[in-house]
């Protein structure tokens, strides 16, 4: 069988986590395990200048930042991330601005996932990690047992395995350690449209982010510093990003953003990137079988709307850092067996919180529907209850929530 001789005449290693995938959960996972004194090899199926490039989150909730700065990771967020109090939430004719740091005492930080890929690489090599990029064939064997291993063919074609005592898959959602989960429970919504996100080389419009209702459907005014902006709009799924042209993209913007009200004016500029993110919530349980232990992307995706999966994926790793520590340095594997259960309850609460934010902003083409969510909106907008609720959830409930 070929497995079997690919197992026989591998190069071998021994760590003490294998981790599967360089993203932020698996990088982010090797720095705190490091910290904590604990080794792993990282692999990756990508080279480093791809996942370092890759356009996806931008905002950063308190206890993201917090964290980042407690492992010695915060030096450049700091000096080039951008604090922001709030949003704004809008529809047609109205825009209100909701002061998250005046609700609930924190805000949030727009900074590129680009960025937070970035100082890890650096963090990781400055520390001497061993992270195989460009890897394939990537296996997952014995997980249900305390020596398990990981085989890959590298870069240069070489057979290698890593004999481990734990694995942790964070190969995001088309990775194969999700599927060496036996017997998974799986939770799923698929929305009826996408995001067209872009990224364009022009100073924001406006100084916080605005999230806003319209009839022809939801517009993200989004940035990643002073002269790049982050925009999206709702489009129907299956929609191809080359098929619009810029001006199309940025008339579509102006209307539902509001260009015009209350002298407000959306600069348009060169777009630089564009693309199509499906939307969907998928949540799998439980995140451990044996000695695999799942995190990010891998373990559950939430739609964009909420601000959440790169601050998900944080949280997953900052609880499964410390029970990996735990059990690998002192025996003692009760955040290990209980990883799966802490983990889930803030999964499911952002779960809930970007459910409510895609189905409060998008639109499905009822009427009936419409009114719902402006009757949302306003109580939301207007209330300090309900913008308070908005606010705890998108600056983010502590870690061990
Ligand atoms: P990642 O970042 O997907 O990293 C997983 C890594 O695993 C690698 N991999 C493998 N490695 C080894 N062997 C294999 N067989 C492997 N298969 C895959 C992949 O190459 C990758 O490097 O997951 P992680 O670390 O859990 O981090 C999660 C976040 O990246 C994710 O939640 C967010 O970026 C989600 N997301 C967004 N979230 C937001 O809050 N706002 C956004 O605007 C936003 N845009 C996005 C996104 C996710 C996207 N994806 C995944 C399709 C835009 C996109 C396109
Ligand atoms: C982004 O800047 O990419 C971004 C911001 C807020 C969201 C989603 C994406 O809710």
């Amino acid at each position: 069988m070929p497995g079997g001789h690919r197992l026989l005449d591998a190069v071998g290693m021994r760590t003490q986590v294998a981790i599967i995938g360089a993203g932020p959960a698996g990088l982010l996972l090797s720095h705190l395990l490091a910290l904590g004194g604990v080794d792993s090899v990282v692999v990756e199926t990508r080279s480093e200048d791809y996942v370092a490039a890759r356009i996806r989150a931008g905002i950063l909730e308190h206890s993201s930042v917090e964290l980042l700065e407690a492992a010695g990771l915060g030096a450049r967020l700091r000096a080039e991330g951008d604090h922001h109090r709030g949003i704004y939430l809008q529809w047609p004719g109205e825009r209100h601005h909701l002061d998250f740091v005046d609700l609930v005492g924190r805000g949030v930080w727009v900074y590129g996932q680009t960025e937070v890929q970035k100082d890890l690489i650096a963090a990781r090599a400055a520390d001497g990690q061993e992270i195989h990029y460009e890897v394939s064939d990537v296996e997952l064997h014995d997980v249900d047992g305390d020596r398990p291993s990981v085989t890959f063919v590298d870069r240069a074609g070489r057979r290698m395995r890593i004999e481990a005592d734990a694995i942790a898959g964070c190969d995001g959602s088309f990775g194969p350690s999700r599927a060496a989960v036996p017997a998974a429970e799986t939770f799923e919504r698929v929305y009826p449209y996408s995001w067209f996100g872009i990224l364009a080389d022009v100073a924001p419009s406006t100084d916080e982010l605005i999230y806003a209702w319209h009839p022809d459907g939801f517009a993200l005014h989004s940035m990643r510093s002073a002269t790049v902006s982050r925009l999206y709009l709702q489009v129907p799924n299956g929609t191809d990003p080359q098929s619009w042209s810029d001006d199309r993209i940025w008339t579509e913007l102006a209307t539902r953003l509001g260009h015009g009200e209350n002298g407000w004016k959306l600069t348009p500029g060169p777009i630089t990137d564009r693309s199509v993110l499906p939307m969907r919530s998928h949540v799998r349980t439980p995140m451990r079988h044996g000695s695999l232990y799942l995190a990010g992307d891998a373990a559950h995706i939430v739609p964009p709307t909420g601000a959440k999966g790169l601050n998900l994926a944080i949280a997953d790793v900052a609880l499964l850092s410390k029970a990996l520590i735990a059990q690998l340095k002192e025996g003692n594997p009760v955040l290990a067996d209980r990883y799966s259960d802490d983990a889930q309850r803030r999964v499911w609460r952002c779960t809930h919180f970007s459910w409510w934010m895609t189905t409060m902003l998008h639109t499905s083409g009822e009427a009936f529907d419409a009114q719902l969510q402006l009757s949302q909106l306003r109580w939301v907008a207007k209330s300090q209850a309900g913008a308070t609720g908005l606010a705890e959830n998108y600056a983010g409930l502590p870690i061990g929530y």
